[in-house]
């Protein structure tokens, strides 16, 4: 049975800088998607999808591994935990521009199908639930690699396990359940983190599963399945940790089930209007996750509203600053779309 988590501030064991960090991350994503909004709306880019909403989970996950080190297999709505782990705003913005040097793909791909190599990021397709058999796959090459003595488990300087996301959606997938079945066959360092804001696109998770929690199916994987409020970026960090303290262990895999809502359309391209009421909308952006964790900060004397103003001041001019790169920049030259994506050919 899935355990449900609540959000506890002192069950963490995280310093005044750490948790200002994680804050600040969250600020950061927020503010780059917004500027994204607005761009979309202005004709400059020609698409956005939005992690507003999700940041707590994201941030959380992020934060719990081993940053820049584990492998990540993201999905597009991962912006919040791609800048947790290190891609700038600028980097972002180059790849709403397409503009040349994009970090994923060299401009190729959409954006937000994040990959950045020396994060050890992992590029995905846009095909919904292909990165949880290959996330699967790295932890399965973690494992063998540490069992046949190539690498020390301990070594933190190696990836250590592999983690993934996904929308509950997309757990309808069968590369999702072939990928689960594989975590749990072979007792994977693996995390998969279904981030369930109850809804793919217009279709609600009543018409897409008959069971309340996606973490309710962990069991049929042989896995540790966790259900977590993934507005509360607190208790999403302890799910993780004990998670990533699992993989590290080599005692398995976990599937958490962060349940959020995301606050945005689908994407720039949809109109939620359609099939959910504005005022379940407003209800749930009462509950956004960075004003959550503002107040316990405020309240813990961790962030005073000085320090706010101050950090709202910083992402605006980074946001900025970002922006005048990204639109100042060059496209790819058109012969480039015929060269290699990730290295020159032999
Ligand atoms: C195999 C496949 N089918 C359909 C699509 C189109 N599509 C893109 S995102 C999406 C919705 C996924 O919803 P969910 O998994 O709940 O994630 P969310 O966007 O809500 O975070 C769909 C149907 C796709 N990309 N791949
Ligand atoms: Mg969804």
């Amino acid at each position: 049975m899935a355990k449900q988590k609540t959000d506890e501030r002192l069950s963490t064991r995280l310093s005044s800088d750490t948790l200002l960090e994680m804050y600040w991350k969250m600020l950061l994503s927020r503010r780059v998607d917004e500027r994204a909004w607005v761009l979309h709306r202005q004709g400059k880019i020609p698409f956005h999808i939005s992690a507003m909403g999700h940041e707590g989970c994201q941030v959380g996950a992020a934060f719990a591994i081993n940053r820049g080190v584990d492998y990540v297999n993201p999905y597009y709505r991962d912006l919040a935990l791609v800048i947790a782990l290190g891609i700038t705003p600028t980097q972002f913005m180059i790849s709403l521009f397409g503009k040349a040097g994009e970090y994923s793909s060299g401009a190729r791909q959409m954006p937000s199908h994040f990959g950045f190599k020396a994060l050890n990021i992992i590029s995905g397709s846009a095909p919904v639930a292909t990165q949880v058999p290959q996330s699967a796959g790295l932890a399965f090459a973690i494992k063998y690699r540490q069992q046949m003595k190539l690498v020390d488990p301990n070594d933190e300087s190696h990836p250590r396990l592999a983690l993934t996301c996904l929308g509950e959606g997309s757990t309808s997938q069968g590369e999702w359940h072939e990928g689960m079945n594989w975590a749990g066959v072979h007792k994977l360092p693996f995390i998969c983190m279904v981030q369930n804001n109850e809804y793919a696109i217009s279709v609600p998770m009543e018409s897409q599963m008959a069971v309340s929690n996606v973490a309710d199916r962990a069991a049929a994987y042989g896995v540790k399945g966790v259900v977590v409020d993934g507005n509360d970026v607190l208790a999403c960090y302890e799910v993780m940790k004990e998670a990533a303290e699992r993989a590290y262990n080599g005692d398995g895999a976990t599937l958490i089930e962060a349940k959020t809502y995301r606050i945005t359309p689908h994407s720039s391209d949809d109109d939620d209007r359609t099939y959910r009421s504005r005022e379940e909308v407003e209800a749930w952006k009462k509950k956004d996750p960075i004003l959550r964790f503002q107040k316990i900060l405020l309240m813990e004397n961790v962030l005073t509203q000085a320090v706010i103003d101050d950090y709202e001041a910083r992402a605006k001019a980074e946001v900025d600053a970002a922006q005048v790169e990204a639109e100042a920049a060059p496209y790819p030259a058109p012969e480039a779309a015929l060269g290699d994506v990730y290295a020159p050919a032999e």
